[in-house]
């Protein structure tokens, strides 16, 4: 599963998004705007800062921030093997916000 924190007026977000979509991957969409220290905490504690947009891609554990970082990636992983059911139904566990 692809989770990406992010939010609508964050053009950068917005660009994450738009990629996702041109690739058709299904993804998580937590919103993560300012002022919001729950969220900021779990960011912090998985990319060392809450800046949107970020991304955690629980198959593979590989933990993204910025939309260059976050573009790349899935361009490079866009033919990867689908998703784990077992390793989601985890993920969705661990992300209590
Ligand atoms: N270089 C980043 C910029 C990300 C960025 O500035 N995001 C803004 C929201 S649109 C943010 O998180 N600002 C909060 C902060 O700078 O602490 C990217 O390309 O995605």
């Amino acid at each position: 599963m692809l989770v990406l924190w992010q939010f609508e007026e964050c053009e950068h977000s917005q660009v994450a998004r738009r990629r996702l979509t041109e690739l058709a991957l299904d993804f998580l969409a937590v919103n993560a705007p300012p002022g919001h220290p729950e969220k900021d905490g779990v960011m912090e504690r998985l990319f060392g800062s809450n800046k949107t947009p970020a991304m955690w891609d629980t198959r593979t554990g590989a933990l993204l921030q910025g939309e260059d970082a976050i573009c790349r990636y899935l361009d490079q992983d866009a033919s990867s093997e689908p998703t784990s059911p077992e390793v989601d139904s985890e993920a969705y566990s661990l992300i209590e916000v």
